[in-house]
């Protein structure tokens, strides 16, 4: 059994990270330099994708792949998404406004998340604890979107492993199939 999950959200929001986190292989990375605003934050962005796999025992794998953060590399996400059956959103709660980027990539993103399964993870708790899981759960509720929201730091496994368990737990009745 082989399952596709794509990571997606904001420049820094901890998409590589989490891969590289939870992945059984080296993950194959496209990280080229910062340049404009980008560089401000971190020193390389992803500018295709990521690939990690994760071995779940007995022959089955969960294909792993990162979309890059910078909108102009937005021509991407419908191609990661293909095949896929389930999406990270991963939020940075350090950010300007982490709803409004919830919002934006709930939106960009529709058409999969109408057909597929959603959960998020809102990293960098620890240096911005505002705004808190309920205001995420309150403006979902808004919008009529049942998804789960954790708190994750994505350079730890247990937490990465934890999102993608919820995932895959909502996803079970239909990956028996
Ligand atoms: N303090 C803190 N740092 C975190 C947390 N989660 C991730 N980070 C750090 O945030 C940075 C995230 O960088 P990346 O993983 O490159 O982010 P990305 O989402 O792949 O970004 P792009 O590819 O540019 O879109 C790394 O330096 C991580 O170590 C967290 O919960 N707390
Ligand atoms: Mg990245």
């Amino acid at each position: 059994m082989e399952h596709k999950i794509i990571f997606t959200g904001p420049v820094g929001a901890g998409k590589t990270t989490a891969i590289g986190s939870i992945s059984d292989i080296p993950v194959v990375k496209t990280e080229a330099r910062a340049s404009d605003e980008v560089a401000q934050r971190k020193a390389s962005t992803t500018v295709a994708m990521d690939y990690g796999i994760l071995n779940l025992g007995e022959g089955a794998k969960v294909h792993l792949y990162g979309t890059p953060g910078q909108e102009r590399f937005s021509f991407m996400w419908d191609i990661l998404t293909i095949g896929g059956i389930g999406l990270v959103l991963m939020l940075d709660n350090a950010r300007e406004d982490p709803l409004k980027d919830m919002e934006f990539y709930l939106d960009a993103f529709k058409d999969f998340i109408g057909k597929n399964q959603v959960v998020i993870g809102i990293t960098r708790m620890d240096m911005k604890p505002r705004p808190g899981l309920y205001t995420y759960q309150t403006k979902l509720a808004e919008l009529n979107l049942n998804v789960p929201v954790f708190e994750v730091d994505a350079r730890e496994r247990s937490d990465v492993k934890v999102l993608l368990l919820a995932l895959l737990a909502a996803l079970d009745p239909g990956v028996r199939r």
